[in-house]
């Protein structure tokens, strides 16, 4: 038998599922259980509807329970439900890495899969590391990250992340070789910008002070997320991804976006690079790639990486590194027909048209009370509140709780919250998630 999805579930019932980045005895106290989803909404295991505002968690892009997935998924569950690909191939991992190659950024055309985003951050740093030693250049093994990142939870990915909660227990397992950027956040200088903020630009110009300190030739790559989600959104000021290109290829060095978030149209185009006109050499995905049906992550290489690979014996393994569930069948079959929803219905380009609606919507909250400030780009939204003395991120949650029970699921990370709809959001349902929000913020102590 399935396990029940009743709404009286008893306090044992809970207890065995040790749940990730949630405060396991609080939550358990009073549980928030969702039970079924359909297009732009949850439904609680008590029957009551929730506008979902953060498409799951960033990832369900088109929307829930999409037909077109669910029978794709099925027909590969009952065709082939696995198939190797250590030294073995299906088709549709071939056709699913050449249609997301037709996709990316020009030049990002070798595709590795992974099982998510947090393996794909561990997959392209080893790239890197492993691209600079089969050109010759086996000094270059330093990572640069950026304080306030946030990379997944592997060792590699909170190594070069910045999120101090993320690292601290962790410290001394943590990746030598390793150092930070500042981050870009400045409310001082950038509260209330309208789409990115045009401050900033020269903090890109720190990576030149760590280049002197470390050496370009110790430094393998640099990670960065175009935009930080998970941190509260934090913005690239103007110019500032288009520095950062410009001195790693002064000085040889990889450059590696973390679009995970911003991949498959969060920005208004498929991938970030393109939105902000800045290629990078290496792009982490995952979240959106399957609508998040089925877990899936790929990692684009541009082909000058790939290709340094390519130049040993031809009966020898290039790269030491994959996954039992690389290319899952079942997962290639959900990306595939996730790719076809948003071609059909125009999805990885529907945020920028419904980014000047979003942008006034959200900034709306400016003056509400303990608002300190409104950030927004594409079809993501953030409204950072004032700390409690001494309590940070408590008048953030209470915000998470109470728009919960009054319909509305938004995301809170320290006293901001977040918002990042799935991209089927009509104008109406807009205007109906940054009203409630408002209306809680307004009552919110
Ligand atoms: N890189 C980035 C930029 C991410 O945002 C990961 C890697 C890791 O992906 P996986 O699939 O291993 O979780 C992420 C994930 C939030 C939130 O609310 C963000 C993420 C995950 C959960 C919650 O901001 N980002
Ligand atoms: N641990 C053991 C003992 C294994 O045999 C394997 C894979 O064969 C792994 C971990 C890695 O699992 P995965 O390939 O799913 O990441």
């Amino acid at each position: 038998m399935n396990a029940k999805l009743s709404p009286d579930l008893a306090h044992e019932d809970l207890d065995a599922f040790w749940m990730p980045f949630t405060a396991n005895r609080q939550f358990k106290a009073n549980p928030r259980l969702l039970a079924r989803a359909s297009g732009m909404h949850y439904w609680t295991a008590e029957g009551r509807q929730v506008l979902d505002g953060v498409a799951g968690l960033w990832c369900v892009n088109a929307g829930h329970g999409r037909p077109e997935i669910t029978a794709a998924v099925t027909r590969q569950l009952s065709t082939m439900e696995y198939a190797p690909t250590f030294q073995m191939g299906h088709p549709i991992a071939f056709e699913l890495a050449s249609r997301l190659a037709a996709l990316a950024p020009p030049g990002l055309d070798r595709v590795f899969f992974t099982n998510s985003g947090s393996e794909s951050v561990d997959t392209a740093l080893k790239i890197a590391i492993a691209y600079q030693r089969a050109r010759g250049q086996s000094g270059k093994t330093r990572l640069i990250g950026r304080e306030k990142g946030y990379h997944g939870v592997g060792f590699g990915g909170i190594s070069v992340g910045g999120i101090v909660n993320n690292r601290k227990a962790f410290a001394t397992a943590m990746l030598p070789g390793v150092d930070h950027l500042p981050h870009t956040l400045d409310i001082a200088h950038n509260a209330y910008s309208r789409g990115l903020p045009h401050w900033g630009k020269h903090l890109a110009d720190d990576l030149e002070r760590l280049i002197a300190l470390h050496d370009a030739s110790t430094i393998a790559a640099v990670i960065v997320e175009p935009i930080s989600g998970s941190a509260g959104v934090i913005l690239p000021p103007v110019g500032y991804l288009q520095r950062l290109r410009e001195i790693c290829d002064k000085n040889d060095i990889l450059l590696i976006f973390d679009e995970v978030i911003t991949g498959f149209g969060r920005t208004g185009k498929p991938f970030a690079a393109q939105t902000f006109g800045v290629t990078p050499d290496i792009m982490t995905t995952a979240k959106g790639l399957t609508n998040g049906a089925i877990p899936m992550g790929a990692v684009f290489s541009h082909r000058k990486v790939h290709d340094a690979f390519m130049q040993g014996p031809e009966h020898l393994v290039e790269l030491f590194h994959g996954y039992t569930y690389s290319a899952h069948p079942v997962a290639c079959a959900a990306a595939l027909a996730t790719l076809d929803v948003y071609a059909s219905e125009g999805l990885l380009e529907r945020a920028a048209t419904l980014a000047p609606q979003w942008e006034d919507a959200v900034h709306s909250l400016a003056g509400l009370p303990h608002v300190v400030d409104v950030r927004n780009f594409g079809l993501i939204g953030a409204v950072e509140l004032e700390s409690r003395a001494g309590k940070p991120g408590t008048r953030a949650f209470d915000v998470f709780l109470r728009c919960f029970e009054r319909g509305i699921m938004v995301r809170q990370t320290g006293d901001t919250i977040a918002l990042s709809p799935p991209l089927i959001i009509a104008p109406q349902e807009i205007t109906r998630l940054v009203e409630v929000l408002g209306s809680v913020l307004r009552e919110t102590a």
